[in-house]
């Protein structure tokens, strides 16, 4: 149904850049939009601005002194980071380190932060949520997945930092992720992007492929079990019953080229239910594949998984506030698809069929990808080939209306994920939203044939969208979630606990057991506990070093001169480093992070003899 609108439309800017957008996508090729258009769209946007500002609109502008009302927390893509904003001001305040190397940190250099990477350098950081209790952020946790190397990382909120990695085996392009929203986060799911062989036998038929719908606790971060389907499972949601997850899948074909992924006219949304996943379990329904308990979720094989015909190769899933219905959003199709949640009840009783749990399809735009919620009663959908933001309302769909738009708001350009303030918790207030835009094109000074990316926060606080703030991002946040800052702050520690680190050091020295030196240090401004260390050629040494500053802020680092060592303590906080001393001389051990007026003065030798 979708495709015969995008070939029917007239030819006028915007239908350009769908054009090019299709177009780009069928060849495999990225989407290339040319400099000139643009610049009529950016006129365009300017004019609309200048004519019709709305009086008692929200600012952005926090002065300096002042806070902002939300964290944000951003994936950071392939950089393998998180990031944490403060909204509305846009400022970045911090970079979590998690599965990349940061030597700013020490992150991926340190014994602690190895011990959870286990080799391995890169990630791809999507999607990022909150733990959550009785459908609202507890502040406790964020959980962020790798796409690449199939993880998925846990981050505690009260040091801001990674606390628990899992590998997720059977699963390749780690995708959507989800945490259960109520009455607390016990399990959280995660997706197969690519289905597999499972086991991964190389000479599998295609048809042999399955996409895994893992659970995991999120507690202990271990794997529950994983239902296994034909489709491929892109992004997730849970709902706020704590009876069912839900993914979308574009490749129910089990197709492994472009052509029969797109080959079917509609694919799914995938609707796992909780109780009869327990009810396997209970009853021992599973295969052991790779250490993990693997539940059979094809289609006429068990009663676990619903299937929803949607219109074909949907991809972003969202469920409203309210907890009612769950958005799919069209991608290929210009519609999103409205499942209404208690139908979802009906149809796994057998009452009705799974198609009759969509009770709108309302047409939004060309390539809706995610949509968001206001809170009261909008939606607001991303839609990558017009570049826009669509709000519309649910209820006005629901109602039967084609076309239920309030407005429609062209952004810069190419957007991907939105979101609103609060807006995957009952608590969605409506305030802010971020379109994180692949594409920045002509937006700010030339930097380069690598752009920043575009994130404009919107004003969605009025009954028009308006852009007030563009920023700049590096390469590639997808997702993002924005927090109130009093479910936050309040959590958020100045120190660490210094003795829960099983190595804090309280008292300086070296200690040698054969080629095995341990060397433990205080930090204390402007000093190490140690002026001078020597060591044998070929030692093993292992430095710890425990801050012992107590005012906040008061970050010391520790660097060692050609060893390629660096990381950073906080107040109280210990880490440690192991290296061979294989290269005779004398080495400077100095602290990289400005702490006091002696700064400079902060270091120390090591003496590697030969
Ligand atoms: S998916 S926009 Cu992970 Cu939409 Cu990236
Ligand atoms: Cu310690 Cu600079
Ligand atoms: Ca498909």
């Amino acid at each position: 149904m979708s495709d015969k609108k995008i070939g029917n439309k007239k030819i006028d800017r915007r239908s350009l850049l769908k054009f090019l957008g299709v177009a780009g996508a069928a060849a495999g090729a990225s989407v290339m939009v040319p400099n000139s258009v643009i610049s009529e769209s950016k006129k365009m946007m300017f004019a609309k601005a200048e004519g019709g500002e709305e009086k008692g609109r929200q600012s952005y502008e926090v002065k300096p002194g002042e806070y902002d009302d939300y964290y944000g927390f951003w994936s950071g893509g392939h950089s393998g980071e998180l990031r944490v904003l403060g909204i509305p001001s846009m400022r970045e305040l911090k970079r979590i380190p998690v599965f990349n190397i940061d030597c700013g940190s020490g992150w991926g250099i340190t014994n602690e932060s190895k011990k959870l990477l286990k080799g391995l350098t890169v990630g791809d950081t999507h999607h990022v949520h909150g733990s959550y209790k009785d459908g609202t952020y507890d502040g406790k946790y964020l959980f962020v997945n790798d796409k690449i190397n199939a993880r998925i990382a846990r981050v505690r909120i009260d040091y801001m930092e990674t606390d628990a990695m899992i590998d997720i085996p059977n699963a390749q392009g780690l995708h959507g992720t989800f945490p259960q929203r109520y009455p607390k986060t016990e399990w959280l799911v995660t997706n197969t992007e690519f289905q597999i062989p499972v086991p991964n036998n190389p000479g599998a038929p295609q048809n042999e492929y399955y996409g895994l719908h893992t659970i995991v606790d999120a507690e202990k971060m271990a794997v529950v079990c994983q239902i296994m389907v034909e489709e491929n499972l892109d992004l997730a949601a849970t709902d706020y019953q704590g009876k069912y997850s839900m993914s979308t899948s574009y490749n129910s074909e089990q197709g492994v080229t472009i052509s029969e992924m797109l080959a079917a006219d509609h694919d799914y949304l995938l609707v796992f239910n909780w109780e009869r996943i327990r009810e396997a379990l209970r009853k021992n329904n599973y295969k052991m594949i790779n250490g993990v308990k693997v539940i059979d979720g094809r289609r006429g094989k068990s009663d676990i998984v619903l299937r929803i015909p949607v219109p074909k190769n949907p991809h972003g899933v969202n469920v409203s506030p309210d907890g009612k219905y769950a958005v799919c959003s069209g991608k290929v199709s210009p519609t999103c698809s409205v499942v209404e949640i208690a139908k979802i009840d009906q149809a796994f009783a057998g009452k009705i069929k799974p198609e009759e749990c969509v009770v709108a399809q309302p047409e939004i735009g060309l390539g809706p990808l995610h949509t968001t919620f206001d809170g009261r009663g909008n939606a607001i959908t991303s839609v990558f080939i017009d570049s826009t933001n669509v709000k519309w309302d649910l209820e006005r769909a629901i109602k039967g209306e084609k076309k239920p738009i309030v407005d429609v708001l062209d952004v810069h350009y190419q957007v991907g994920h939105i979101m609103a303030t609060m807006a995957e918790t009952k608590e969605a207030d409506g305030r802010w939203l971020i379109s994180l835009n692949k594409m920045s094109k002509d937006r700010f000074i030339n930097v380069g044939p690598l752009k920043p990316e575009c994130e404009q926060l919107v004003d969605i606080s009025g009954e028009k969208l308006r852009i007030v703030h563009d920023g700049t991002t590096y390469i590639e946040p997808h997702d993002c979630i924005m927090v109130r800052r009093d479910v936050i702050e309040p959590k958020v520690k100045h120190r660490y606990d210094m003795f829960e680190h099983p190595l804090a050091v309280t008292k300086s020295g070296v200690e040698r057991k054969g080629k095995d030196v341990t060397v433990s240090l205080t930090a204390n401004a402007p000093v190490y506990g140690l002026q001078e260390v020597k060591l044998k050629k070929g030692d093993r040494v292992t430095v710890i070093v425990t801050n012992h500053d107590e005012i906040s802020d008061l970050t010391h680092g520790f660097a060692l001169t050609n060893y390629n060592i660096n990381f950073i303590v906080s107040p109280f906080q210990t880490k440690s480093v192991t290296f061979t001393a294989d290269k005779p001389g004398v080495y400077w051990a100095y602290c990289t992070n400005f702490c006091h007026a002696l700064h400079l003065e902060m270091r120390m030798r090591f003496i590697v003899e030969a």
